[in-house]
């Protein structure tokens, strides 16, 4: 049996990983997680123990990493602060995590020769004007806008030179925007979808009309199964399902699957530094890989992310009310 150590299992996209793991492949499944605001145990409630083994521990501890790495076939590294606003208002620990936290994963997966697979973010190429019709390919520049996004770029960078100084096994991926059962309330979708269940009226960044590429989770870790399957060593693949919508439409089905007029949100103070445009060319990976992604409509999509959390309150209820003072203290 292949053993995986999760970094990063317990938040959002590491915990449908895991779940998504168990349900498709027989491999077995350590987590490693900080537990920081994001993460949460009972993302990995109901999964069997037998299979999944939940560590609480940081990978800021290059002791802790050092025993693992070593017990694993496997490294699959979520583990980071994964918010843009959060990064604006307070920077330190992104660097910390994303930057720093990345190359204690890296020094152990060098000292035992193990595997890796850092998962990274489309943001690091930085933006795409809205009328233009390029997408992020492989070989499109750095360009990161953001202390969150510039963080990540540093992190692949110390990924793709563990790879060529020192023969470290690893691959990477860089997503574009996921949405799906367990998602932070913090994020754009989960946090229109609680507004409407509250009667709070969606918030729109400046005029809504930024572009995103959405994904549904499971299509992106059903992508990064296949990387680490049959991944080629140093290679970096793109993972993204054609799914560009602007704000403004989304906050608009939000409203519409729920049942309200479509017109009932605000529109609150932008983001500073607001990233205008991702998308995500695949290709490579479809055709080098032979992946699709199963999640062809984002209304099917959507729909059931709205009962996931119209059916877990229990979940998301106790950060709601911080979550949202938050943003309402800047105006967002
Ligand atoms: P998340 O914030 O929901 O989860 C991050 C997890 O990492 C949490 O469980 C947290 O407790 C854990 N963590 C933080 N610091 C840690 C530490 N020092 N040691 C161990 N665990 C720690 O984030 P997410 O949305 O699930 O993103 C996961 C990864 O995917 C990140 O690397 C992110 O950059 C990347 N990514 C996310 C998206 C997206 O749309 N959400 C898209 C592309 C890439
Ligand atoms: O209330 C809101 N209103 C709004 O208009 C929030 C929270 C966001 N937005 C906008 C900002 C973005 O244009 O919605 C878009 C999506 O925002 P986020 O959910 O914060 O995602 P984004 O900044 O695009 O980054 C996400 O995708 C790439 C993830 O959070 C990152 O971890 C990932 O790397």
């Amino acid at each position: 049996m292949t053993t995986l150590l999760v970094t990063g299992g317990a938040g959002f996209i590491g915990s449908n990983f895991a779940r998504w793991v168990l349900d498709h492949t027989d491999a077995g499944v350590t987590v490693l997680d900080a537990l920081t605001y994001a993460g949460n145990r009972a993302n990995l409630d109901g999964l069997d123990p037998a299979r999944l083994n939940f560590v609480h521990g940081s990978i800021a501890d290059p002791a802790l990493l050092d025993d693992l790495v070593a017990d694993h076939d496997v490294v699959v590294h979520f583990a980071a602060e994964s918010h843009n606003d959060n990064s604006l208002d307070g920077p330190a620990i992104f660097v910390e995590t994303n930057i720093v936290g990345t190359y204690h994963v890296l020094q152990a997966v060098r000292q035992h020769g193990k595997r890796l697979h850092h998962i990274s973010t489309d943001e690091v190429y930085g933006d795409l004007e809205l009328d233009d019709p390029a997408k992020f390919t492989r070989t499109t520049p750095y360009n990161p806008s953001s202390p969150y996004s510039a963080s990540k770029a540093a992190s692949d960078h110390l990924v793709r030179a563990w790879v060529r100084s020192f023969g470290v096994q690893a691959t990477l991926s860089n997503c574009s925007n996921n949405y799906g059962p367990r998602q932070h309330i913090e994020k754009f979708i989960p946090r229109q979808i609680t507004n409407v269940i509250d009667g709070i009226r969606p918030k729109l960044y400046g005029a809504g009309l930024n572009v995103r590429d959405w994904i549904h989770v499971d299509d992106h870790n059903s992508a990064l199964w296949r990387i680490i399957e049959a991944g080629r060593i140093g290679e970096t693949y793109l993972i993204g399902a054609d799914g560009e919508k602007n704000n403004r439409e989304i906050v608009e089905l939000i409203l519409e699957l729920m049942g309200q007029p479509t017109d009932a949100y605000d529109h609150v103070n932008d983001r500073a530094g607001h990233d205008l445009r991702y998308a995500i060319d695949a290709a490579p990976l479809r055709d080098e890989l032979a992946w699709s992604p199963q999640y062809s409509d984002i209304v099917d999509g959507l729909r059931s992310t709205i009962d996931w959390y119209r059916t877990n309150e229990d979940w998301w209820r106790g950060a709601k009310q911080a979550t949202e003072a938050k943003y309402a203290a800047k105006g967002q």
